[in-house]
């Protein structure tokens, strides 16, 4: 088991945008059992492989409270949406930030697995939701780009706080 450092916004490294994976290979695998590992450990429901600097299109979500029903979205692609709902998100490259966001309710999905197996998925609520966050960080946007400038200066400034006192204290 391995444990991946995770990029704290603002870090500007979270704003690259990720390249379709081409190989599904050994080194693909073990990047997807660490993120898994990382995941669970924060714990989080949903992390993409920007959050760790790796700039590949790669998703990992589980939001069952188990942690026993793992989700792998590898190139993913989003085929309809409708509607809209609003839910309060969080993220793991902005811990303890927590900001009402307005996406889509229903979106079907089209990705491959981490054997390049190729399927198509429905989601609605929560796992919808975690999906678009999650995609959105392979396109380089962080959640907290839909708020207000006036919001986002201040969680930039809180969480620039934040990073100067663990550097204190690991001092
Ligand atoms: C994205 O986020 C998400 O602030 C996944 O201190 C979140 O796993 C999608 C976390 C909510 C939809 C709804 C956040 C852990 C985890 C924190 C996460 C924190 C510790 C966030
Ligand atoms: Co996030």
């Amino acid at each position: 088991m391995a444990l991946l450092p995770i990029l704290n916004y603002p870090d500007p490294r979270l704003h690259t945008v990720a390249k379709p994976v081409t190989e599904f290979n050994a080194d693909l695998k073990r990047l997807v059992q660490d993120m898994r590992d990382t995941m669970y450990d924060a714990p989080g429901i949903g992390l993409a492989a920007t959050q760790v600097d790796r700039h590949v299109q790669v998703i990992v979500i589980d939001t069952s409270k188990e942690q026993n029903d793992l989700l792998v979205l590898i190139n993913p692609k989003i085929l309809t949406q409708s509607g809209t709902q609003t839910y309060e998100e969080g993220c793991l490259s902005v811990p303890g930030i927590y900001e009402t966001v307005t996406r889509a309710e229903k979106i079907t999905v089209e990705a491959k697995n981490a054997s390049g197996e190729l399927f198509t998925l429905n989601a609605e609520g929560l796992l919808s939701v975690c999906i678009q966050h999650e995609m959105d960080h392979l396109k380089g946007k962080v959640f907290v780009e839909y708020l207000s400038p006036l919001k986002r200066n201040r969680i930039k400034t809180k969480m620039a706080k934040h990073a100067r006192e663990i550097a204190r204290n690991s001092y």
